[in-house]
């Protein structure tokens, strides 16, 4: 460590030149401190470009197709890009799931950016929403849904469209259209109808003169995200109606306008109750395959359950083969740490690509982890997630390493284009640190798998808040799909879920609920057998014995205390890292970050500690048996 440092004096010297330590507090985010960088660029707009907001950079010279494309290509340069670049996706859409008094479900960067009780005025000033678009242009995003999917009908009352027409101005020069979630029931709850039934003509003209309104306010308003029939919101099956029903009337009332409904498919409970949670996708879309209108894309999270840190594909993606999709992935960490630990992101989106080829997909919706807290997503390393979700939509086969370069040199070491650094840095301490720090990042979502939920389990968390564990969590008067001993099925023979086709011949197991059968080959027939389905996933889709023999030659007990063990220690290496970083992070955003990592490390121990106690409590009783 010593010689570490002595070798680096020189480098700390010189990035005190090039303001590496310059007082930070994070709300720069990974954006240049003074437009003036672009000073020396040239501009040009050439029509026989692909018709997209791409961009061509070659030296200073950045040419592109349309205005939009040379904002990017602005951006692009700064991190060092060369050559030509197209968006991939053409939907690139942040989630808020911000209510209109202000609060953030699942938010853990302070309050909303855009409301706030009282319809009035935005909390942190119109300053802040225009840097917000800046910040998502500079990556490429298109699009914003400024409300939780848990809508307020009253999103759709004059007063609040007026305030989104504000925010539709602000945004519009960056290249980002808004987009809201509504309640499916609003006309009725609004009191202008008597029923929400999407066959109902009273509601289809509310639905369409309410389209006509916000039009008129917003001629490029991008169209409705809709969360119908889950988790107690309204939606077509109140009144006997389908999914196709209630998208294609809202479909409808958007169609003369160009404006898109991205329907939801994440349900569960409602209709298929009683099912294994992780099917009733499938089982409630599959069906209606076919049947909905041009302009309604199916939006689906990356896996079947609920953003967990690590999940299968959802099969929901191979199902629906005449239906327009995108997915959607969860920036902020519900489920990984929430404001508190490093958990880059980045690698979990590809491996999710990895078994959805982007290539099946409209677009990509990220839920939001912006606030109104300085740094903006709370964890100053959660500002990385936000960069890379925008990375990844404009370009999936960007690798999680560049993108995780890029963000920590304009985020942390920044002051020079990025390119002009790398043949001076090679030989250099801060070399060492880069890769250090890019490692840490690299490494932090597998570690978070491996301490909280390792082999596939799922969902272990504490009720509600989804932050700590409580593998023993059971309350009678919730819905079963809500309590941690569902997903694991611990008991001294054995552990995990079988979703196989196969019944397992323990004492007291369950039946395999066949959720295998919804994926496509070869991952069907693999996923079926303990022997072919990857480790990553066993307890996801089987229920094993203690003493199953894992490929490493432990037992599957023993594999799981190794599992625990192996990602605290995970987290203890990002403290000595962070330390080691000391000389070269900026004082104000060293120490708070420092600060995370302690929590980080005490959460990370806390989930060993009680999993292996709990787990333990059966795995050493099926020993004495
Ligand atoms: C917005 C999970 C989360 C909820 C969220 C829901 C959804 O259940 O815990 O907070 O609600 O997913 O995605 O609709």
């Amino acid at each position: 460590m010593k010689r570490f440092l002595l070798s680096a004096l020189p480098l700390v010297i010189s990035l005190l030149s090039f303001s590496a330590l310059r007082a930070e507090d994070g709300s720069r985010l990974w954006l240049p401190s003074d437009t003036s960088v672009f000073k020396s660029l040239t501009l040009r707009l050439d029509n026989s470009m692909p018709a997209d907001d791409g961009y061509r950079i070659n030296g200073n010279v950045v040419t592109a197709r349309t205005q939009q494309g040379l904002l990017y290509g602005r951006y692009a340069w700064l991190r060092g890009e060369q050559g030509e670049s197209h968006p991939y996706f053409s939907l690139r859409i942040l989630n808020h799931w911000d209510n209109l008094d202000g609060s953030i479900e699942r938010g853990y960067a302070g309050p909303s950016i855009f409301w706030a009780e009282g319809v009035e005025g935005f909390p942190g000033g119109t300053s802040t929403i225009t840097r917000y678009a800046e910040a998502c242009a500079s990556i490429g995003i298109n699009g914003s849904v400024l409300n939780n999917v848990n809508a307020s009908p009253k999103m759709l009352t004059r007063a609040y469209l007026l305030k989104v027409k504000t925010i539709a101005d602000l945004l519009r020069p960056w290249g980002i259209k808004v987009y809201l979630s509504v309640n499916f029931g609003s006309p009725k709850a609004l009191g202008a109808t008597k029923t929400a039934d999407p066959l109902d003509r009273n509601v289809q003209r509310w639905w369409q003169r309410k389209a006509q309104e916000i039009y008129k306010l917003i001629p490029d308003f991008g169209g409705f995200l809709v969360k119908a029939n889950s988790e107690g919101q309204p939606g077509p099956f109140d009144y006997g109606r389908s999914h196709a029903d209630g998208a294609n009337m809202l479909a409808d009332a958007l169609k003369p306008f160009g404006g898109i409904v991205m329907w939801r498919s994440f349900v569960y409970g409602a209709k298929h109750k009683g099912e294994d949670r992780v099917m009733q996708a499938v089982s409630e879309f599959a069906g209606l395959d076919g049947q909905f209108r041009d302009n309604v894309i199916l939006q689906s999270k990356n896996g079947p359950l609920d953003f967990q840190p690590r999940e299968p594909y959802a099969p929901i993606f191979d199902q629906m083969k005449k239906t327009t999709q995108m997915a959607e992935l969860q920036i902020t960490q519900e489920y990984l740490g929430q404001g508190e630990h490093l958990a880059y992101l980045a690698p979990m989106w590809k491996e999710f690509f990895s078994f959805v080829a982007p290539s099946k997909l409209k677009g990509i919706a990220g839920v939001a982890n912006v606030g109104l807290d300085r740094n903006w997503c709370g964890h100053h390393f959660a500002q990385a997630n936000w960069y890379a979700f925008g990375r990844l939509a404009w370009n999936p086969a960007l690798s999680s390493e560049e993108i995780a370069k890029e963000w920590l040199k304009q985020t942390f070491f920044y002051g020079e284009k990025s390119s002009e650094k790398t043949a001076a840095e090679a030989n250099s301490s801060l070399f060492t640190l880069h890769s250090s720090l890019l490692s840490m990042m690299l490494r932090s979502r597998e570690a978070c798998v491996d301490y909280m939920m390792p082999l596939g389990l799922h969902h272990i968390f504490k009720f509600d808040h989804h932050m700590g564990p409580e593998p023993d969590g059971f309350k009678a008067d919730y819905p079963i799909e809500w309590c941690p001993v569902y997903y694991h099925k611990a008991d001294k023979w054995g552990i995990g879920f079988n979703r196989s086709t196969h019944n397992t011949e323990m004492p007291g197991a369950e039946n395999g609920t066949g959720a295998t059968q919804q994926y496509r080959e070869p991952y069907c027939k693999l996923y079926d057998s303990p022997s072919t389905c990857p480790e990553q996933y066993l307890l996801w889709f089987h229920h094993l014995p203690w003493t199953y023999r894992m490929l490493s030659g432990r037992t599957l007990w023993e594999e799981l205390q190794f599992r625990y063990n192996r990602g605290v220690g995970e987290v203890e290496d990002f403290v000595r890292i962070w330390q080691e970083a000391r000389p070269y992070i900026d004082a104000q955003r060293w120490q708070e970050v420092d600060a995370k990592l302690q929590t980080h490390l005490r959460d990370a121990r806390e989930w060993r500690d009680v999993c292996l106690k709990y787990f333990g409590s059966f795995a050493e009783d099926s020993k004495s048996k």
